[in-house]
C-alpha cells in the first residue's frame, strides 16, 4: 500500500451487527430503541419477530447497521418455527459484530442452544444481560454476571435495559470501536430495509397478540390487501390469517368486540406512524396450516427464498 492509498482511507466506521436470542429476551426493543423507530414489533409472548428485520444508526461519524432476528427455539412443530431458526442463524453471515441478549438473571436450554449456534463465529459476540432494571437486589446481578462469563469468551458482557436506555449509549460505542473503517453502506437518513407497508402489518399482528391468549397469538398473520395513501388519509385494508376455523370466532371475538379494540389500538398507532388519518378495514380469514404451507410463507415475506 502507498502513502497515497493510506491517506485516502475512509474516516468513517461501517459494519454489520446481528442481534440474536432466545424468544422473549427484548432483541426487538433493543432494535427500536436504538433506532429511535418502531420498526419490530414488540410483545410479551415468545416468537413476536417472525423475519430479519434490519435498522439502520447513523450518528457522529459511524454507521452500524443492525439485524434483529426471530429467537432461536427449540420447537420445531411448524415449517415456520424451522423457518424462524434458520433465518436468525442466516443473520450471523458475515457480521461484524454479534450481540446475544439473555434475560436477567435467567440462563435457559434455549440460552445455551443460542450460544451452540455461535460456536463457529470468529466475530466479537457481546452478552448483553437485558431488562436489569427488574433487577433491584444488585449483588444478584453481579453473581449472575460471574456464572454467566466462563460460557464464552465474550468481548463484552454488559447489563442494559432495553426499554429504559440504561448502557445500549456505551454498547454504540463499544460496538463502534470494532467496526472497520469504510464507507457508509446506507444514506444517512436511512433507518431501516422495510417497507412502510410492513412496518405497519407488524403493528396490527402486534395489537393482535396483544389482545389474543394462549396458541392463538402464534397462529395469526397480516397480509395487507391495500395500502392507499393520499393527501390527508391513508387508507389500509388488512387480511387477519387464521390457521383454524374456530380460531376466526375467536379474533373476531363477542359482538367483534376483539377485533374492535385491535382496530382501534391499531389505528391509533399507525395514525402517530404515519402522521395521518387512517381509516383501517381488517377481515379475518381461515387460510388452513398457513404454518405449514411455503407459499403462504412466502406472501407473508417469513420465507424468503
Ligand atoms: N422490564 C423490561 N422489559 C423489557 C426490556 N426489554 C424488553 N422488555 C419486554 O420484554 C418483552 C419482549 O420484548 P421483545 O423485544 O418483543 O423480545 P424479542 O426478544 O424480540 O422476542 P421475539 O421476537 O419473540 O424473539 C416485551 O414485553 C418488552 O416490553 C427491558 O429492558 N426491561
Ligand atoms: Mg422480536
Amino acid at each position: 500500500m502507498t502513502e497515497d492509498d493510506n491517506t485516502a482511507l475512509p474516516t468513517t466506521r461501517c459494519g454489520y451487527v446481528a442481534i440474536v436470542g432466545r424468544p422473549n429476551v427484548g432483541k426487538s426493543t433493543l432494535l427500536n430503541h436504538l433506532v429511535g423507530y418502531r420498526i419490530s414489533a414488540i410483545v410479551n409472548k415468545p416468537q413476536t419477530t417472525r423475519t430479519n428485520v434490519r435498522g439502520i444508526v447513523t450518528k457522529d461519524n459511524f454507521q452500524v447497521i443492525f439485524t434483529d432476528t426471530p429467537g432461536i427455539h427449540h420447537d420445531s412443530k411448524t415449517l415456520m418455527n424451522k423457518t424462524l431458526n434458520i433465518a436468525a442463524v442466516a443473520a450471523l453471515d458475515s457480521v461484524d459484530a454479534v450481540v446475544m441478549l439473555v434475560e436477567a438473571v435467567k440462563w435457559t436450554a434455549e440460552d445455551d442452544l443460542v450460544l451452540q449456534r455461535l460456536e463457529k463465529m470468529q466475530c466479537p459476540v457481546f452478552l448483553l444481560i437485558n431488562k436489569v432494571d427488574r433487577i433491584s437486589e444488585k449483588n444478584r446481578l453481579f453473581s449472575y454476571i460471574d456464572s454467566v462469563r466462563s460460557k464464552r469468551d465474550f468481548v463484552e458482557i454488559m447489563p442494559i435495559s432495553a426499554t429504559k436506555g440504561i448502557n445500549t449509549e456505551e454498547l454504540l460505542q463499544k460496538i463502534k470501536s470494532l467496526l472497520p473503517f469504510s464507507e457508509y453502506a446506507f444514506d444517512e437518513d436511512s433507518i431501516t430495509d422495510q417497507s412502510l407497508r410492513s412496518i405497519c402489518s407488524e403493528v396490527i399482528r402486534e395489537q393482535l397478540m396483544n389482545q389474543l391468549h394462549q396458541e392463538i397469538p402464534y397462529s395469526v398473520a397480516v397480509n395487507i390487501e391495500k395500502f392507499t395513501e393520499m393527501p390527508y388519509r391513508t387508507d389500509i385494508d388488512a387480511t387477519i390469517w387464521v390457521g383454524k376455523a374456530r380460531q376466526k370466532g375467536i379474533v373476531i371475538g363477542k359482538k367483534g368486540e376483539t377485533l374492535k379494540r385491535v382496530g382501534i389500538a391499531a389505528r391509533k398507532i399507525l395514525e402517530e406512524l404515519l402522521e395521518t388519518k387512517v381509516v383501517l378495514k381488517t377481515f379475518v380469514r381461515v387460510e388452513e396450516n398457513w404454518q405449514n404451507n411455503p407459499k403462504n410463507l412466502s406472501d407473508l415475506g417469513i420465507i424468503t427464498r
